[in-house]
Order: structure tokens, then sequence, then C-alpha cells
């Protein structure tokens, strides 16, 4: 795949490539504006249980762009920060009226939440973080995920009542996030920072070295050849800001559609391709009940003890295998170009 066939520029996620029709929200939401999104995304917490976002957090988070004359240049990539390990939490975002933005406020309130609820007398300071590595990541990406699902937009007049949708399409549109971004978290990104920093790879290979992960992993080249003087890798901000963490992210897809079935079937008892989780308290209680241990306890019994299983790619797999089917029908005769292991 020619990287600039991509809208975005590492490959990491595919979504634009497929426009459901029907659930086009991008309308509605350049409507409605960025403000809007950040307080509809804090309604939507508080719909499942979760407390108001403190007064501080919208005094002292940084939430929209920058004016170009206002002398100073931040970084426009979302974060969120838990400033003294209580109750000050805040954002870093450049909210624009979009569905990328949708999601990514949703991911960033995830960890604002995940703050919160853990930060009770019962959990010690240094203990006041996700029950694993992959656990931060994965809450707010969940109600991304559930965000966009039709009878949850339906719901709230996001689109119409009646819209038709291809369900293979918008579960390809979701593959093109979760599954696409598995190549690139836990391969390009984990292993180029393998090289980095283990095996102490030479600046003037680090280009040369990028990109041949992006072609073994993501089956991406660049337009054209890209000369050794640069390091492309330094345009993505973790492989500046935030080292040795982006596998996080792989790990947290895998239990987030662990987590989105135990909602859906034990709880909403919705077909998880199609729930609505808005308004549900129980859906809040398992969400908290997941987040309020902190690191306190071992994240297997954990897992166990809330979910009744072990940390498995199955959920995953279940969720997407009508896409398999559907693909396997697209591509009869067709030959795979990326490998299935590596
Ligand atoms: O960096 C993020 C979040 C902040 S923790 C917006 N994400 C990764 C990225 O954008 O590269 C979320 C998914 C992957
Ligand atoms: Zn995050």
């Amino acid at each position: 795949m020619p990287a600039h066939w991509l809208p975005n520029r590492w490959g990491q996620d595919w979504t634009a490539l497929v426009d459901v029709e029907g659930l086009n929200i991008d309308g509605y939401l350049k409507e409605k504006g960025p403000e809007f999104i950040v307080k509809q995304g804090e309604e939507f917490y508080i719909s499942l249980g979760f407390p108001q976002l403190p007064e501080t957090f919208y005094v002292k988070s940084s939430l929209y762009p920058v004016d170009a004359d206002a002398g100073y240049k931040k970084n426009n990539h979302a974060s969120a920060w838990h400033m003294d390990y209580d109750k000050d939490v805040r954002s870093l975002m450049s909210v624009e009226p979009n569905t990328e933005w949708w999601g990514t406020v949703l991911h960033e309130l995830g960890h604002i939440y995940y703050y919160s609820t853990y930060s009770t007398p019962q959990i010690p300071l240094i203990l006041r973080n996700g029950a694993n590595r992959g656990y931060h990541e994965a809450m707010g990406s969940l109600i991304g995920l559930a965000s966009l699902q039709k009878s949850f937009l339906q719901g709230r007049g996001m689109v119409d009542k009646n819209a038709k949708v291809d369900e293979a399409q918008l579960l390809m549109r979701e593959a093109l996030d979760y599954i696409v971004h598995i190549p690139w978290g836990a391969g390009v990104m984990t292993h180029f920072e393998n090289e980095l920093y283990a095996k102490n790879l030479s600046p003037d290979l680090m280009n040369q070295e990028w990109w041949s992960l992006v072609k073994k992993y993501q089956g991406i080249v660049p337009p054209s050849n890209r000369d050794d003087k640069y390091c492309d890798a330094a345009t993505k901000t973790h492989i500046v800001n935030d080292p040795a963490q982006y596998y996080d992210y792989s790990i947290s897809n895998v239990l987030l559609f662990m987590f989105h079935k135990h909602i859906s079937d034990k709880i909403l008892k919705q077909d998880s391709h199609n729930t609505n989780y808005w308004g549900s308290k129980a859906t809040g209680d398992f969400l908290k009940s997941l987040m309020e241990t902190g690191a306190t306890e071992d994240w297997r019994t954990h897992l166990k003890k809330h979910l009744g299983s072990e940390m498995s790619a199955k959920a995953m797999l279940d969720y997407f295998s009508p896409l398999m089917k559907y693909l396997k029908e697209q591509n009869k005769g067709r030959n795979y170009t990326l490998p299935e292991k590596i």
C-alpha cells in the first residue's frame, strides 16, 4: 500500500478508506462545534453513573487549538494528565469538530475518569495506575467504539432513525481501526524502539530501519525513497515524548473487545455490533469495578474475577468473524500479501 493513499500519515488508522453510508456524523459534529464534543463526552460518562468533571478540569486543561498568533505552539496530539495523583486531572487536546476528535475526546475522558476513580484513600499513591499497561488505554477506546455504533447514534439523534446501514462496511471500518492498529503498535513502533534503545541504532540507519519495519509489518511503502538524513519515526510524538509505551495500545485493543463482549452479552443483552451504552448504570458500575482497584491487584486475577476468563483475542476474533467470512468471499482466488505470522 503506498503511504500516500492513506490520509493518516503513519498508516495506523485506515478508516478513512470506508464511508459507511447512513452513519457519517462529520456534518452533525461540524454544526455543533468542538465544545459540544467535550460536553457531550462528559454527558456520556455521567449517563453511565460517573460524576461531573471537576471545575479545575475545564479551567486548567487546554482543549482547543491555539490561535496562530498566540505566541506559542502546543503539541496538538491528545493526552490526559494526573497532575497530583489525586483530584487534579487535566487534558491537552486541540479538539476540532469531526469524527476522529469525537473518538479521541472519549478516549482521553476514559483516562480522566480512570484517574479519578482510583484516587481514593484505599489506593496508595504509587498504585494509582491501570491494572496492567493496557487497561488505561482500553477504557476510553471502548467508549469510543460504543459511541459509533448505530443504536447509540440513533438513540442520540445523531443519525437518521431509519438509516439503512451496510453491516459489512461498518465492520470493515472498525477493523480498519482496531485490527490495522496492531501490526503498527505491536510491530513497527515496538520494534523500532527496541532497535533504538536495546540495540543502539545508529542515526544514519534510522530511516532505513523505520521503513523496513513499516513494509514488513504494515505492508506500506513511502511515495518515494526517503533519505537517510531524515528520521521519519520522530514525526510520531510517542517516539519523542512517550518512550517504549506504544505496545499498550495493542494490548488495549484486545482487552477492550473482552470488556465490550461482557457489556453487550451479560449487561445490555444487545448485539455486540449494535449496542447503546448511553444511560446504562450497570455498564458504568462494571467499568468502575475494573477501575477502582487501580494497580493494587494482580491483573490476571483481576481479569478472571471480573470477566471470568484470561486475556485472549477470542472476543475480538468473534466480533470480526462475519467480516472474515465476507472478506474470504470477496478475495476468493487472490493471494494474501501480508503474512499471518512473522
Ligand atoms: O496517542 C493516543 C491517544 C492518547 S493516549 C490519543 N493514541 C494512539 C495514537 O494516536 O497514536 C490512541 C490510539 C493510538
Ligand atoms: Zn490514551
